[in-house]
């Protein structure tokens, strides 16, 4: 039995979602014709209290077109060093909406407006101007870390202020939402547009959406189109997204819970570095370092005893939960970490 902790992508659709697959009202979504799509629209834009949302296939094209409506060529974005749309997204931002990123970094994951506002930068002689902020939330690389709701008010208001609109990449904002015991229309109810995926935590097989206000979506769909994202009877997706969105959001707390256990046991064997305080959603990034072994290595070493978790710096190793991960996977992963670790201190002693 393999444990397959590499993220809360590598899901598998349950039976509801494959029954309401097999089910689906369909018709052409690019004529905006698929009923089930249009619905998912609906209730997304409703649950996020946004005016529309858009059904995409990816978050990375969700980023693509929210960095694209509220920029022009040649500006920057201003996000952080770590995050996915600078780091993971082969240079959409540049390559489709002209922008260049001018990363900074937050000490705990998080940045505030003061750091911000520094980074903010007018047209000048030599500077390409600022077009856009862009926060990450959950944060992933930080270890899926939380924006407090009054740090993303104070961007917001200060981005503003200065007219400039914020984008949230919110892939897994409902694990936000989970964590901070809120609803998730509050997490981003100041930020001008907002993407989530379908198809991390909440489960669904493929699927994200993007949302704003009516003609923001308007402008979207147009983008969608340019990106190859026109996706006709794509109401087989939708219903699948349907699930995810109406019911998994009550799945997410197991999942939490079942990181900080793992993170729990993690900080308890010699060698491995991580701080259960500091795991508050679905996401364990853990130092190696102190084993002696590279973390593609441990990787591999891991692997080989059907436990999959990625490297993901020189230093460390990341473990998603997600909901076709048990309580006794992550235990028998934790075990397994800790014979990999006792193996490498044995192997040093010799
Ligand atoms: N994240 C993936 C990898 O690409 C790293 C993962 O396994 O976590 N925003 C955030 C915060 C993400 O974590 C991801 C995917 C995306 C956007 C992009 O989503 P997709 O993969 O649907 O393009």
């Amino acid at each position: 039995m393999i444990i397959d902790l590499r993220s809360d992508t590598v899901t598998k659709p349950t039976p509801e979602m494959r029954r309401a697959m097999a089910e689906a009202e369909v018709g052409d979504d690019v004529y905006g014709e698929d009923p089930t799509v249009n619905r998912l629209e609906r209730r997304a834009a409703e649950i996020l209290g946004k005016e529309a949302a858009l059904f995409v296939p990816t978050g990375t094209m969700a980023n693509t077109i929210g960095v694209k409506l509220h920029t022009e060529h040649g500006q920057e974005v201003v996000c952080d060093t770590r995050w996915h749309v600078f780091n993971y997204e082969l240079a959409m931002m540049g390559w489709f909406c002209g922008c260049v990123a001018r990363p900074i970094t937050a000490d705990d994951g998080i940045l505030r407006w003061e750091q911000i506002r520094k980074a903010i930068r007018p047209l000048g002689p030599h500077w390409a101007p600022t077009g856009l902020v862009e926060i990450e939330n959950t944060s992933n690389m930080t270890g899926g870390t939380v924006y407090p709701l009054e740090v993303i008010r104070e961007i917001c208001h200060g981005a503003h202020g200065l007219g400039l609109k914020v984008h949230q990449d919110g892939a897994r904002v409902f694990n936000a939402a989970e964590h901070l015991g809120r609803p998730v229309s509050e997490v981003v109810a100041e930020v001008d547009t907002v993407s989530f995926c379908l198809s991390k935590a909440l489960g669904a097989p493929v699927g994200s959406m993007l949302a704003g206000t009516d003609e923001q979506m308007r402008r979207g769909r147009l983008y969608r189109k340019r990106l190859g994202g026109g996706m006709r009877q794509a109401g087989v997706l939708a219903a699948a997204g349907l699930i995810a969105l109406e019911e998994h959001p009550r799945k997410l707390a197991a999942d939490h819970a079942n990181a900080r256990f793992l993170a729990q046991a993690l900080s308890r064997i010699p060698g491995i570095a991580v701080d259960p305080e500091k795991v508050p959603t679905n996401i364990v990034i853990f130092g190696v370092s102190g084993t002696g072994v590279p973390p593609a290595e441990f990787s591999a070493r891991l692997k080989s005893q059907g436990v999959l978790m990625n490297a993901v710096s020189d230093t460390s190793l990341r473990a998603v939960t997600h909901y076709d991960v048990s309580r006794e996977d992550c235990e028998r992963a934790a075990r397994v970490i800790a014979e990999v670790a006792s193996a490498a201190a044995m192997t040093q002693a010799v």
